[in-house]
């Protein structure tokens, strides 16, 4: 039997709420019979942990081995085969977000040297917590062990937000939309890139003033809609765009990915940033799709992003070594 170890953090918020059942319910890891779930939040929650853990085991799962709950992140990342690092402070009302990132540099920077120290090179870390992709980076940078191309951040809520809008734009199916990019940080500067989408290998045509009056910002400021509607932030869809990521990253994809990965000069992009590009993901890895014609205003606002990105690098560079 093939069993997975998988660590989940901030397993007591409410994108955990959803994640774990989803996983459960039919495994996103290729050849994988059973997984051995670590739940991992801070002391506080531990009562809580416990509460789910019994509506888990409730459940009756045929893919559940073992499950364990803990404030421990040495035991909860030992042996881990992946790290779904959800766990992270929320803006608190009057928060500056500079306070936000420097808090969270903090619980990253600590929970990557334990990673660095108990983690095989083969362990792969999903990073989803806010801000992801500068949390990311800080991870890559604190754990010299882990390969990069094993450290990715969740872009896949924007590319799934962003091809759903789309296919409602045009009056299609959702998965007849291929090559959605998302380009750069997972906050209102991402830029959703529609012009290399085919849907059914033919090339869709939109008006350029909806992509730049109506689609863009609707994609870049959607996670603000869900909270202002709502009352509270994505959570099911969050967690659905996790599993796909999950799914990507183990089973490969046919299509266009974007997921945030450490940069190295594409696209005339900064090297050394967690960045969205466009991936073609298989088993064996990502490879960045190279030479995309991108046009001027795309550019100008990739730019943006970059340049926030470069900002938010600054404000955690005693954190990176
Ligand atoms: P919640 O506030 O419901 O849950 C966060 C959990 O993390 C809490 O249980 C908290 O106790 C725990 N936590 C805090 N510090 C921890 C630590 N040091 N170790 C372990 N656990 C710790 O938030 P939720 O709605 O679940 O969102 C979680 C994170 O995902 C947030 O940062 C949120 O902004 C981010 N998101 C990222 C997305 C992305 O696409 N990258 C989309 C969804 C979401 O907004």
């Amino acid at each position: 039997m093939n069993i997975k170890n998988i660590c989940i953090t901030g397993a007591a918020g409410n994108i955990a709420y959803s994640l774990i059942f989803r996983v459960l319910s039919n495994l996103p890891f290729k050849n994988t019979d059973k997984i051995n779930l670590t739940l991992l939040d801070i002391t506080q929650s531990q009562k809580s942990l416990i509460g789910l853990r019994y509506e888990v085991e409730d459940c009756a799962f045929s893919t559940l081995n073992s499950i364990e709950v803990t404030d421990n992140a040495e035991n909860a990342f030992q042996e881990s085969d992946y790290i779904i690092m959800v766990g992270a402070k929320p803006r608190s009302k009057g928060m500056e977000r500079s306070d936000l990132i420097l808090d969270n540099a903090n619980i990253f920077k600590t929970q990557a040297l334990i990673i660095d120290k108990v983690c095989s090179p083969s362990t792969k870390v999903i990073v989803v917590g806010n801000p992801a992709n500068t949390n990311a980076l800080i991870l890559n940078y604190n754990t010299p062990s882990i390969p990069n191309r094993n450290i990715t951040s969740l872009m896949k809520l924007d590319q799934n937000r962003a091809k759903s809008i789309l296919a409602e734009k045009i009056n299609e199916q959702v998965e007849d939309i291929q090559q959605m990019i998302i380009w750069g940080n997972h906050s209102t500067t991402q830029v959703p890139d529609l012009s290399n989408c085919l849907l059914n290998a033919e090339q869709i045509n939109v008006d350029d003033i909806w992509i730049q009056n109506t689609f863009i910002p609707k994609v870049q400021k959607r996670g603000g809609e869900i909270i202002e509607f709502r009352g509270l932030s994505s959570a099911a869809s969050a967690a659905s765009a996790i599993y796909d990521h999950i799914n990507i990253i183990d089973n490969g994809s046919n299509s266009w990915e974007s997921l945030g990965i450490m940069t190295s000069g594409e696209y005339d992009i900064e090297s050394g940033l967690m960045f969205s590009l466009p991936l073609n993901v298989t088993t064996e890895g990502y490879q960045v799709i190279k030479d995309l014609k991108i046009d001027t205003y795309i550019k100008t606002l990739i730019k943006l992003s970059e340049k926030e990105l470069l900002k938010e690098r600054d404000i955690v560079k005693s954190y990176l070594p």
